[in-house]
């Protein structure tokens, strides 16, 4: 069993390790959720070898007592003990772009287009000052294909958790393998193209708070971070976005200011309880359900906007 993160570079990495090891069974927790519900537990307990790939799941450990555990995996994490293998450079102080690169680099597997796609899909165009480059460049070379269409690849390949199609997302392990038909696959071009028109409808609602922008929105779809992304990005406003989903608020906050620094709010958002994650210039944050206009009041006045 392989249990794998929804978005591209989980999506390829599993593709890499059935290259590898044959095909098999797999399974992402559900979306948004990164940890395992009971649910999950349920259903991953009849497995007696499970594999987790790009994802850092404390709770996997409780997975121990019935199956035998291998993590492959680039994030931040502490160890878990009781795995039989537990491979994340980060363990031993290195940053891997992707979990691609580490899978290629565990077993000696083939630079191909499913190592560059995972790349692409968590660094973006930061991808172009890895030393992974010139390789991603041969990638494009052999296919004949732009920089673009590697975008357009994980557009395509994101476009099914965006969504919330979490069995759409198992179908891409399959459709990753041949990256032509893959650019070419009509379902997930038109999930692209209403993802787009989601995104825009959304961040034309946002509202001149004076010195920066706010946006209450509620769609079941995973597209906060890009609707905060066109705000900041696309019209150059500070932004502040909040989701109000079914059972709890997500937060997003964004700058297009260059001395931004989002790390403060983070750990503010941690010490309140929250699970909160992001880096200099973007955070993101899940509260209890209701709590979205007031925390954003709160973060509104740490930052003296
Ligand atoms: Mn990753």
């Amino acid at each position: 069993m392989i249990l794998h993160h929804w978005d591209t570079d989980g999506i390829t990495s599993a593709a890499i390790y059935m290259d590898l090891f044959g095909e098999d069974e797999h399974y992402t927790p559900k979306i948004g959720n990164y940890y395992l519900d009971e649910e999950d537990m349920d259903y991953l307990r009849r497995f007696d070898s499970i594999v987790i790939l790009d994802m850092n799941l404390p709770d996997s450990k409780e997975l121990c007592g019935n199956a035998e555990l291998k993590i492959y995996d680039h994030h931040r994490t502490e160890r878990i003990e009781c795995a039989a293998e537990h491979y994340n450079p980060y363990l031993w102080g290195k940053h891997y772009p992707s979990c691609t690169t580490v899978l290629s680099e565990r077993f000696g597997y083939k630079f191909n287009h499913l190592v560059a796609l995972g790349i692409v899909g968590d660094m973006g165009p930061k991808a172009k000052e890895l030393k992974e480059w010139n390789l991603i460049e041969k990638v494009m070379e052999e296919y004949r294909i732009k920089w673009e269409d590697l975008e357009t690849a994980v557009a395509l390949l994101d476009s099914s958790y965006k969504l919330n199609k979490r069995f759409e997302v198992l179908e891409n392990v399959h459709r990753a393998k041949d990256l032509r038909s893959l650019l070419e696959d009509d379902t997930l071009r038109s999930n692209v193209e209403k993802i787009d028109v989601e995104i825009h409808r959304w961040a034309q609602r946002a509202e001149s708070m004076g010195s920066y922008y706010f946006l209450k929105m509620r769609t079941p779809y995973h597209i906060i971070s890009s609707v905060t992304r066109e705000i900041a990005w696309g019209m150059g406003k500070r932004a502040i976005v909040v989701n109000e989903k079914e059972d709890r608020d997500e937060f997003y906050i964004r700058s297009p200011e260059k001395n931004f620094n989002a790390i403060p709010l983070i750990e503010y958002a941690r010490e309140k309880g929250y699970r909160a994650g992001g880096k200099r210039e973007v955070m993101g944050a899940v509260l209890p359900k209701g709590k979205g206009e007031e925390f954003s009041m709160e973060i509104v006045k740490i930052l003296g906007w």
